[in-house]
């Protein structure tokens, strides 16, 4: 830990982000699998975490077991991201690189996909996070894929998730690999929308 904290070097923070089913957790466990491979030190985690004490209210949520105002429940989601917050930093700087399902992004866009103002939802809380479940409708994802449009930026590399999972997991290889590259060789670690 040490040795990387003086040469700067750092494992990398990759989040997949994406809409509902396109293919997260499925490429988590490949690229976790292909880094392993390659003899880097390396973790895959996700949002939401939910065997957490928050993290059980937010699954009673999703699974429409109980009701929340869109106020609580975005604060929830970014406190059961405070909650892994000095672990993940710890991580990241004694070399780890973390594959994150699903991270702040989600927070920030499905909040304002149900009409939170996209500021607030950025401010509140994370600066210094088809089937049964609640968001799963078509509509909905619609809004949550414009509210993803306005949060691109530089730092998001996009792969399309139509492909076949093959062509996904190799777009996905070379991507990472480049970044946790440019991790070792000393890229500060940078707070999400700082300025
Ligand atoms: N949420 C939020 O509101 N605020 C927050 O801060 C956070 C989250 C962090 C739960 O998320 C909900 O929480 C989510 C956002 C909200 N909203 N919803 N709904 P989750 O991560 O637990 O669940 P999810 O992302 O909605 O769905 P998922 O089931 O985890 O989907 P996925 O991981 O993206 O897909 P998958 O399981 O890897 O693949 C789905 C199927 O497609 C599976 O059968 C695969 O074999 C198949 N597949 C995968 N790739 C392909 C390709 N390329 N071609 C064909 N078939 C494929
Ligand atoms: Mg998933």
């Amino acid at each position: 830990m040490e040795n990387n904290q003086r040469s700067g070097s750092r494992g990398a923070l990759i989040v997949l982000e994406g809409l509902d089913r396109s293919g997260k957790t499925s490429q988590s466990c490949r690229l976790l699998s292909y880094l392993e491979g390659l003899g880097h030190p390396v973790e895959s985690w996700r949002f939401p975490d939910r065997n957490t004490g928050v993290g059980q209210m937010i699954s009673s949520y999703l699974a429409n077991k109980s009701e929340l105002d869109d106020h609580a429940i975005h604060l929830l989601f970014s406190a059961n991201r405070w909650e892994k917050r000095s672990l993940m930093e710890n991580k990241l700087r004694s070399g780890t690189t973390l594959i994150v399902d699903r991270y702040s992004f989600s927070g920030v866009a499905f909040s304002s996909a149900k009409g939170l103002d996209i500021e607030w939802c950025k401010k509140a809380a994370e600066r210094g996070g088809y089937g049964g479940e609640r968001y799963e409708q078509l509509e909905f994802q619609r809004k949550v894929a414009r509210s993803y449009q306005i949060l691109h930026d530089a730092s998001w590399k996009t792969i399309d998730a139509y492909l076949p999972i093959k062509d996904v997991e190799k777009q996905l290889q070379e991507v990472v690999l480049d970044c946790v590259t440019t991790c070792q060789k000393g890229k500060p670690l940078s707070q999400l929308w700082s300025s």
